[in-house]
This record gives C-alpha cells, structure tokens and sequence, in this order.
C-alpha cells in the first residue's frame, strides 16, 4: 500500500520502524549530498576536537547534526534525521538494525549504498582507506537499555573538572568518559572502521543516526530532571559555558540549544502530537480531540471530536459513523500509538476506553484506507489489525 507523506511537524524517528522505501530515500539523500555540503560536516568534525571530552559536547553534537538535518531538508524538504536506538539491536529481529543494504549497509569495507564507485570515497584518512569501513563488535559490546537507564539517573548535567574525569556527571557517563559501559565512546567503537576514529567519524553516515540517538538521550534526561540545568554558565573551559558561542558559524549560544523543542523538532518517543489532515499514525504519535485523519482518497475520516468521541466516517456526516471508540464519560483524553504496536484511546482521567490489543508488533503504523477501515500497518506493510 502506498500512502502519501503527511505534512507532521518535525519528527525525528526511530530508524527501526522506517519503512523499506524510506529507508532507501534517507540513505540516497545523504549520498546525494556528498555532492555538496556532505563533506564539510567531515572536515569540521575532524578540526573540533576540542568540543570532545567536555560540557558542550552534547550541545555542539545537537546543533552540528541540526544544522546536516536543515541541509538535507535544503534537498528534501521533509526529510529530519533517523535516529539509531541501539539497545534495540541486542533484543531484536535483526532487519530492525541499520545495516541492511538499502540504508546505512553492512559489516566490512565498501558496502551498501555508500561505495566508493557511487562516489562515497571517506576524507581526513589514510589515502588508502578511502572506502567506507566497519568491524562490528569487535573491540566492545553495544550499550544495553539498563546501562541507558543507569546513565538517565546520573546528575547534575556535569561538574569541575568538567572533563573525560568529571563524576558525578550525566554528560560525562553519556559521552564515555566514566561508568561501566561508555556509552557514546562504546558505539563508535562497536562500529570500528570509521566510526573508530572519532575525529573523522561522519565519514560514516550512521554518525548522525548515533548522535541523534545521543541527542535524543540527552532530551529524555532533560525532560526527567527539570531543575537540573546546563552548567558551566561559568568558569569553565573555554567555549563551554552556557552563554558561549558554538564554533564553526559562531551563532547560536549553547544556552540558546538546550531546549530541542524550540529549536522546532522532536523525537517519535517525545510523543508527538500531530496535526489535522494527515491519513495516518506513527509509531509514538498522538492524536489529541479536535483532529481529524483522511484518508489518502475516497473520503473517510477518522475524526477525534471535542468531547472525546472518536469515530470513523464516511465523509463529513458526522450523524452516523461506520465504526465508533466507547462513548467517553469522563472528558476527552487521547489516542496513542505505542511504538510497541497498540493504538489505545484515553480519556481524560487516562482510563483506557479502547486498544486494538496488537501489543508486541513493535513499529505499527495507523491510516484510514481508502475503503473505510482503520487499520494497523506492521513493518512488511501488511494489515494486521482493522476496524470495523
Ligand atoms: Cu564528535
Ligand atoms: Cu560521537
């Protein structure tokens, strides 16, 4: 089934739950951009070092990756970065990892979409290195959602020295630099190839998907500990307090990227609510009253009412649904669409009105087909769940 892009805000998406053809018009975007502007991403990250291994490392990584996302979108004006959850690769089929050949490509040297012959040759190595490489676990394991949960709990956000050495700190034991697993360090490493080089490391395009993931890390913490803010805003090292500017463009302030929802994006695990008009759900959005989902043609809308009553329609009668959610008592709440594959209806007292029980069928997604029925799309694009 083909359905057409809804026009949602920006949100950056688990790269798991990509479907195949989207998989494809990522990793050929980027090689596009190897035309262009690819390259000095490259190069910057090779001259910075001095953004490793401190404070701003986190903040520099969200507005250099920021700024790769603006660039591709310059090209593909809904495009925003995957991001690469790896702690689902340990509990997972295997196609949800990024290594399948229609995306970020395999293990070894050379392989996939970014080949040397189609014109991704790597810059800042040796010269004869120039194709792309990878040796997957080869030196280290990849992090486990425990250790993610551990470093969740870390606090403040950093401290004096504010270095690889600084503990307690969340930035620190985020990066690598303390705590039994390293995290950030540890995913570079399990990679190898490129990627273990950590100066010259977007060589490999799963850069962006791994710094998105550490940037969306970073966000799920700020979100967990609302008191704990950025620090140093002073007397730290140079260029990592809160009011310096992040180099190379000199603009904006670290204090000024601290918050990724006004920078205007947000990751599916934000729990995205999503606007009229689009035909369909996502893993992780949520559909709030006063919305209403079309689908592709022929008609049929999904419609989330004021007062909490969701039903589906044959056009814009409203008098008599083709399919109707239990009547809501308490006040109007919200449909989810869980990563995990449920659709659930809340009300206001987040009492659950209805699921579609397809819990465990991780990467669903929700449309209004053009015959009138809600359905669950799985990962092979195949119905597995419909009303009525
Ligand atoms: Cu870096
Ligand atoms: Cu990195």
């Amino acid at each position: 089934m083909t359905q057409p892009e809804a026009a949602f805000p920006r949100v950056r998406r688990n790269q798991a739950w990509m479907w195949r053809a989207e998989r494809l018009k990522y990793a050929e975007l980027v090689l596009e951009s190897k035309d262009s502007f690819y390259d000095w991403y490259i190069d910057t990250h090779t001259q910075l070092h001095q953004y490793h291994g401190g404070p701003a490392f986190l903040p520099w990584h969200r507005q250099f990756i920021f700024e790769l996302e603006e660039d591709l979108r310059t090209l593909d004006s809904s495009a925003t970065l995957p991001y690469w959850d790896w702690t689902l690769d340990r509990r997972m089929a295997g196609f949800l990892t990024p290594w399948t050949l229609n995306f970020m490509g395999g293990n070894g040297t050379d392989t996939g979409i970014f080949t040397v012959s189609d014109g991704w040759l790597c810059r800042n190595v040796n010269i004869n290195e120039t194709a792309l490489r990878r040796q997957f676990g080869a030196v280290t394991d990849l992090p486990t959602g425990q250790q993610v949960d551990d470093c969740l709990g870390q606090t403040p956000y950093d401290r004096d020295p504010w270095d690889s050495e600084a503990e307690p700190s969340f930035r620190n034991y985020l990066e690598g630099g303390i705590g039994p697993s390293r995290i950030h360090n540890a995913v570079h490493n399990w990679v190898g190839g490129n990627m273990r080089d950590v100066l010259s490391s977007p060589n490999d395009p799963v850069f962006f998907l791994h710094h998105a993931n550490i940037d969306r890390i970073w966000g799920i913490w700020q979100d967990q500990h609302p008191t704990q803010s950025y620090v140093p805003q002073t007397g730290g090292p140079a260029g990592h307090n809160g009011p310096d500017k992040l180099l190379p463009r000199g603009k904006p302030a670290i204090n000024d990227v601290t918050d990724r929802r006004k920078m205007g994006y947000v990751y599916d695990t934000d729990y995205p609510t999503i606007p009229s008009g689009g035909s369909g759900m996502l893993p992780g959005d949520v559909l709030v009253p006063g919305t209403t989902l079309y689908s592709a043609i022929g008609g049929y809308q999904l419609d989330f009412q004021a007062n909490g009553q969701l039903g589906l329609y044959n056009g814009n009668d409203r008098s008599t649904p083709i399919w109707a959610a239990p009547r809501v008592v308490n006040g109007p709440g919200r449909l989810v669409l869980e990563p995990s594959g449920t659709l659930d209806l809340y009300d206001k007292n987040k009492v659950k009105l209805f699921t579609s029980g397809t819990s465990n069928m991780w990467g669903n997604r929700l449309y209004v087909t053009y015959e009138g029925e809600l359905a669950l799309f799985n990962m092979l694009e195949q119905i597995i769940w419909s009303v009525p």
